[in-house]
């Protein structure tokens, strides 16, 4: 039976992938790196430091650790600035009626998110007093395609794994949650089509009536 949702953010919650597109792209002019849409597409769910590594070997290039700090405090600092007007408007077609649907249906909720900007960005959504946990990027040892973020959330709500849905946007997350032994609705990315077990294309797709039987 299920008895709670735990929601990916980026992607997921609210479409913030081009924010940090746009980021990482301006970080990547400045090194000369030709930084494509498509290699973004291979960073969503990605923790910063691994995507900037990804970058840097796009480029060939290799730097130390106080350097790749510096980059990525200015791709934060540009990313932050970018989500500045970020607001309710943003939150994705579907989500707000599966929050209340689970809420009728007495079900927790929560988020597990690769991002460090997590908290801050659920706090600007106005969503943050519906989750019974926000588990993001900075509480974590491991990042996806490992468990742990959707692991730690399922404990914070007493919840197995078999009780609960992950909803995902990301290949990485969606192994992440499979590895974990949850039940995965891929979101919105054809390319995720068959490594969840259902797949929809948004939100306002899904039907939770029929899933938290079905499951
Ligand atoms: P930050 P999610 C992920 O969030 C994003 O999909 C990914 O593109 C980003 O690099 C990562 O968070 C880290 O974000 O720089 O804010 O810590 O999809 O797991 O909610
Ligand atoms: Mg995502």
């Amino acid at each position: 039976m299920i008895k709670g949702l735990i929601f990916d953010l980026d992607g997921v919650i609210v479409d913030t992938a081009h924010y940090h597109y746009l980021s990482w792209r301006e970080i990547s002019r400045d090194l000369n790196i030709d930084f494509t849409v498509k290699d973004n597409e291979n960073l969503k769910g990605v923790s910063r430091i691994d995507s900037l590594n990804y970058i840097l070997k796009l480029g060939s290039l290799s730097f130390n650790t106080e350097e790749k700090n510096n980059l990525l405090d200015k791709k934060n600092n540009i990313y932050k600035h970018s989500i500045s007007t970020l607001g309710k408007k943003n939150i994705l077609k579907g989500v707000e009626k599966i929050l209340s649907k689970a809420k009728e249906k007495k079900m927790l909720l929560a988020v597990g998110s690769s991002s460090k900007n997590a908290k801050m960005i659920v706090e600007k959504l106005n969503l943050t007093h519906l989750f019974q946990a926000v588990v993001d990027g900075t509480m974590v040892k491991k990042t996806k395609p490992d468990p742990e973020v959707f692991l730690k959330a399922a404990k914070k709500m007493n919840l197995k794994s078999s009780e609960c849905i992950v909803f995902e946007d990301a290949e990485s997350g969606v192994i992440a949650a499979k590895k974990g032994g949850f039940n995965v609705v891929s979101v919105g990315n054809i390319n995720i089509r068959n490594i969840g077990d259902v797949y929809v294309e948004s939100l306002e797709d899904f039907n939770l009536d029929y899933y938290a039987k079905y499951f």
